[in-house]
């Protein structure tokens, strides 16, 4: 009984999980799910002690979300010791775009300015990718501690896109900005609405959460 009521519970957990926002690549502090929406890390403060090597003319940032709609923003802290508040990650690598499509999204070309590394490429450069995702549930905040290195990878096999993803410009806010998507789609074709499509998801969402939450509350009584 417990072990049926356990499992159900570490499914609902890993669903919750898939929502959200997660950083696949490069790799990220960890899960945080419960945390994500903490800046500038999403709760997770400490630097790994396993940086990936990012490439400066241009890595790829992968990451999965099921929202359906989000604006996804880019930055890096140019710190290996100091990236405590969100005033470091004060690079802007992709400036806020809004990203349409549940599911894995990729960038395959993100590069870091050249002011930031030496034109020689000689050196290697400690920072902080953070991703920003502002969705219905706020802002969820997922950082990836790396190293700057010409050796970094151009191309990743978790860079992939869920079928139909797209992205479209930000325009301030997730509503005016699905609206400006939704309005420029329906003007070219037939295709539902974007807004719609995403007020049932994202209630689908808070749904699964809010059983996810009940059902672990429901299990710390009962343990
Ligand atoms: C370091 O990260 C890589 C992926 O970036 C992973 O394959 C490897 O297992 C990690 N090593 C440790 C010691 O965590
Ligand atoms: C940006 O953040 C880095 C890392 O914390 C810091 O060293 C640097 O002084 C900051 N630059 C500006 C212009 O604030
Ligand atoms: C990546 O972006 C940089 C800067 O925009 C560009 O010079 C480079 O050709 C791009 N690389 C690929 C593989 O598209
Ligand atoms: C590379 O450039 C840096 C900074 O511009 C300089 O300090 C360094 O001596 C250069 N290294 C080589 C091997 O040229
Ligand atoms: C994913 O979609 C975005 C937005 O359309 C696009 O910029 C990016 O290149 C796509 N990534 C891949 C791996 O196709
Ligand atoms: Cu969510």
């Amino acid at each position: 009984m417990r072990f049926t009521t356990t499992s159900s519970i570490l499914l609902t957990l890993f669903a919750c999980a898939q929502a959200h926002l997660n950083l696949i690549y490069p790799t990220s502090r960890g899960p945080n799910h419960a945390t994500q929406l903490t800046a500038p890390c999403g709760g997770k403060n400490d630097f790994s002690n396993n940086r990936t090597l990012f490439n400066p003319d241009g890595g790829p940032v992968a990451m999965t979300s099921s929202h359906p709609d989000s604006g996804i923003e880019i930055n890096f802290c140019p710190s290996s010791s100091d990236c405590s508040s969100n005033d470091n990650f004060n690079i802007t690598l992709v400036p806020t775009f809004l990203a349409i499509g549940a599911g894995p999204f990729c960038l395959p070309n993100v590069t870091i300015p050249d002011s930031l590394y030496p034109a020689n490429r000689s050196s290697y450069l400690d920072g902080t990718i953070q991703v920003i995702s502002y969705s219905d549930d706020g802002e969820l905040y997922n950082c990836a501690d790396v190293t700057i290195s010409p050796q970094g990878a151009q191309v990743s096999s978790q860079c992939v896109n869920a079928t139909g993803a797209s992205s479209a410009p930000w325009k301030g806010s997730l509503a005016h900005s699905e609206e400006s998507a939704s309005a420029s789609e329906s003007g070219a074709s037939a295709t539902p609405t974007v807004a719609a499509s995403s007020s049932a998801a994202s209630s689908a969402m808070v749904s699964a959460g809010l059983l996810g939450t009940m059902l672990f509350s429901l299990v710390l009584v009962t343990m």
